[in-house]
């Protein structure tokens, strides 16, 4: 069980809050100062890697090395690009490093109408109102979720791909899924040789939300797809970062039956478990952890995990914000230290069962 962190004053969590949560041992970080693209430093990271294990903590999984547009749109300078992010996985892989956890969403990575949405208990939730989206372009919702990001930088939203959001998104509209999904293809072919020789599991984040927006080609949203993926390059080092929220937000997807099929063969290295409220098939609000507050069946998704042997990383995702905390929004300490107790005392009553049934 581990938790997300970010280093350099970015965060309003520090390590020895995170190290006093029951149960958790590490952190999932990132660099997020190193603009997407360029090699992350072995020094830096080195520095990152004995601040974390000096709070007693592990760090095994980063979260995330983006990828640089170039890659996406698969323009020529995609090789220099690439031949970056190897050289940054060898420097990952000499701090020890076992999971990347990366995403192929072309310009916008997440996407939310609202970082602060008032609850009727008086804490906030991250929500999505799909008209209120599309109402919007890109560059005046960059704007709402900066003004409400509290100063802190949000995760996939480096200020440095906002300039080219409106000629990016309009490159887009003229990339078939086809070749979006050759784009794919062709850095996988490139990174998972390598990632197999560091020993470095490559786990990708699904698309939030799992649906197309402003005519962006959207590959990872369901089992389909997922399967489209993991037969793009056939190694267990081409795996997933199996999101609930993110692929939850569609009631179409069934989460447990997904993630009894991909982790049931291997393929799922990080999992970020969390519940999500669906208010409509494209609208929703992010949830606290427990099943009876929004729409997925957390018992059962956490039951899925455990029957098929999962030995991956795990995170509480997203929480509200609750107690007055001052936080990055989904990032705050309290909700999301609910959210590690919950699903370890799920994974608790699962184990006993369990053995409890084999007496
Ligand atoms: C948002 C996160 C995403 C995620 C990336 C993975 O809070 O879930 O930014 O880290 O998509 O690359």
């Amino acid at each position: 069980m581990i938790m997300r962190w970010f280093p350099g004053g970015d965060d309003s969590v520090t390590l020895e809050q995170i190290k006093q949560i029951p149960g958790v041992t590490g952190v999932a970080t990132c660099l997020t100062d190193i603009p997407v693209g360029e090699v992350w430093p072995l020094d830096r990271l080195v520095a990152l890697k004995e601040e974390i294990n000096k709070a007693g903590l592990e760090v095994e999984v980063i979260e995330s090395v983006n990828i640089h547009e170039d890659i996406k749109k698969g323009l020529p300078a995609r090789d220099r690009y690439i031949e970056n992010y190897l050289r940054t996985m060898e420097n990952l892989a000499a701090i020890g490093i076992k999971c990347l956890c990366y995403n192929f969403m072309p310009v916008i990575d997440w996407a939310r109408s609202d970082l602060a949405a008032p609850l009727p208990d008086g804490s906030t939730v991250m929500s999505y109102r799909h008209e209120e989206v599309l109402k919007m372009n890109p560059a005046k919702m960059a704007d709402v979720m900066f003004s409400q990001a509290r100063g802190y930088s949000l995760p996939g939203w480096e200020p440095e791909r906002l300039a080219a959001m409106a000629a990016d998104i309009e490159f887009y509209q003229s990339i078939t899924l086809e070749a979006y999904w050759g784009n794919l293809k062709y850095f996988l072919d490139a990174v998972i040789p390598h990632a197999e020789k560091l020993g470095i599991k490559m786990a990708i984040h699904p698309d939030d939300p799992p649906w197309p927006l402003y005519g962006l080609p959207k590959l990872i949203t369901d089992a389909e797809r997922i399967r489209t993926l993991l037969a793009l390059h056939d190694s267990v080092y081409n795996g997933l970062a199996l999101c609930t929220g993110s692929l939850g937000a569609n009631p179409e997807n069934d989460l447990p039956a997904m993630i009894r099929e991909f982790a049931g063969q291997g393929r799922v290295h990080f999992a970020h478990i969390r519940n999500v409220k669906r208010l409509s098939p494209q609208d929703f609000d992010e949830a606290a952890h427990p099943s009876f507050c929004g729409s997925l069946d957390m018992f059962a998704i956490v039951k899925a995990f455990h029957d098929s042997g999962f030995d991956g990383y795990i995170r509480p995702d997203h929480g509200r914000m609750i107690w007055g905390e001052k936080a990055r929004p989904g990032y705050g300490l309290y909700d999301r230290a609910l959210g590690v107790t919950y699903l370890l005392g799920l994974w608790e009553a699962i184990t006993r069962m369990k053995a409890g049934q084999k007496e």
